[in-house]
């Protein structure tokens, strides 16, 4: 490390900014190839292991975690469910994820686990990850020597990260994606009226697979965490304030939205984790500028529904790891300059699928009779299809990264 004015200056490959799904993955990937990288991120190691949030993993994002050898607790913890339950009119049907997608499964195994994981493992690797850095900014995007500065611990010391590449892994709220000139970007941007109440219970499970439950009060999800904790969410009004919502009125609604007419019932416990998210669908084109590249959560949002987020992160990162490795090897910057075009096209099509979802199975007030009516017919469709279940199936776990 070098003194360059204020700044203290190191020097990496690729520089990451921000330690979620997309930052640690991509770190993975490129150690596993040669290449140096630096995360940054604002926050400490026990709040980024301790964030509650997706729940869901795609096939290959499994086999991936296998593959690189990070996959041991995943595949003694997670878990695994040969498909998902549609439930609505107070009847549930099973959709034969497996069958339907030629063995395919879907894993509930939840991102903080996912994230502990790979902090454990880059840092037995010897890979550094800079927690709770402040200011982070960036700097000569147009230049083959890009640079990230933030402050070391929030309010110490500037550093500079000097790297031939900068990764924004920043997720929705970082700086990476401004950085892009705006009159070089298009963001195309969708809000959704509702939002999702989810809470974490202390109960035992009430269903073997997840339930997506489509109820006139509004949509309903069943999803588990393990044995002993069940997490679950209900669509409300993402302005609503958490404290108009007691424990029995969750519960309450949880019982209408998820009630069957065959008297299958629904376990409480007590609920320790509740908060409201609000839902949008947004995609920024395109996702380079220069020397920097956006991935996950900084270049596109989808609503949970489709249980994409984290998934999509991480392909994003496996088409700019491919990249940069051949950039490494041979020079070359086709397929770097070729990221923007090749991940939209998959992000397209799971932006498609989250919207799908999503206006198929939420209440929207703003809706004609005949829209409610059409969502219910779609449903009605998916489940006696067997080519619209195959086509929901093979999307839920996943379409292909190439
Ligand atoms: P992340 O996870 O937001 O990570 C970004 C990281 O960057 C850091 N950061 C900075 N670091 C340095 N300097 C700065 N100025 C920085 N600003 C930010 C942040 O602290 C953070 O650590 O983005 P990434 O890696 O792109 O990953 C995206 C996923 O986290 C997200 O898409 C998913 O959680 C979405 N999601 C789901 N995805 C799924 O694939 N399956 C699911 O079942 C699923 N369920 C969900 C979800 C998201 C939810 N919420 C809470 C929005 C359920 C919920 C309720
Ligand atoms: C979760 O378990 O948190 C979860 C499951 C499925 C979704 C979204 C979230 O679609």
């Amino acid at each position: 490390m070098v003194n360059r004015g204020r700044a203290r200056v190191r020097r990496t490959q690729v520089g990451i900014i921000g330690a979620g799904p997309a930052g640690l993955f991509l770190a993975h990937l490129l150690h596993r190839q040669g290449i140096e990288s630096v995360i940054v991120e604002n926050r400490n190691r026990a709040e980024i292991e301790g964030t509650i949030r997706a729940g869901v993993l795609e096939q290959w994002t499994v086999d991936l975690m296998n593959e690189m050898g990070l996959g041991a607790r995943m595949m003694r913890e997670a878990h695994f469910h040969s498909g998902i339950t549609l439930r609505f009119n107070g009847k549930s049907h099973h959709i034969d994820m497996e069958g339907l997608t030629g063995g395919k499964r879907v894993t509930v195994y939840a991102q903080h686990e996912v994230i502990r994981d790979l902090v454990a493992a880059r840092l037995e690797d010897g890979g550094e990850i800079v927690f709770n850095v402040g200011e982070t900014s960036l700097h000569d995007l147009d230049t083959d020597r890009p640079k990230i500065r933030y402050r070391r611990d929030r309010d110490g010391e500037v550093e500079e990260i000097h790297c031939d590449f900068i990764a924004g892994c920043d997720g929705f709220h970082g700086p990476s994606r401004p950085a892009i000139p705006e009159a070089a970007r298009t963001e195309y941007q969708k809000v959704y009226p509702f939002g999702w109440l989810g809470i974490l219970t202390e109960a035992p499970p009430s269903y073997p697979e997840l339930i997506y439950a489509n109820h006139e009060r509004g949509f309903a999800l069943l999803s588990t965490r393990s044995p002993e904790i069940q997490r679950l969410y209900i669509q409300c009004d993402p302005k609503d304030d958490i404290a108009n919502w007691s424990d029995d009125r969750i519960w309450s609604e949880l019982h209408a939205r998820l009630a069957t007419k065959d008297g299958w019932s629904l376990t409480e416990g007590p609920i320790f984790q509740k908060g409201i998210i609000a839902m949008r669908s947004f995609v920024c084109d395109p996702m380079q500028h220069g020397r920097l590249f956006i991935a996950g959560d900084a270049a596109h949002i989808v609503p949970p529904t489709g249980a994409k987020g984290l998934n999509l992160a991480v392909a994003d990162v496996v088409v700019l790891s491919r990249g940069l490795v051949d950039y490494y090897r041979s020079g070359r910057m086709e397929r770097l300059e070729q990221y923007s075009a090749t991940a939209l096209r998959r992000i397209w099509k799971a932006e498609r699928f989250s919207w799908y979802m999503t206006t198929m199975l939420h209440r929207n007030e703003a809706e004609t009779p005949f829209e409610q009516r059409i969502h219910l017919a779609d449903l009605d469709y998916v489940v006696h299809s067997r080519a619209a279940a195959t086509a929901l199936a093979e999307n839920y776990v996943g379409l292909p990264i190439d």
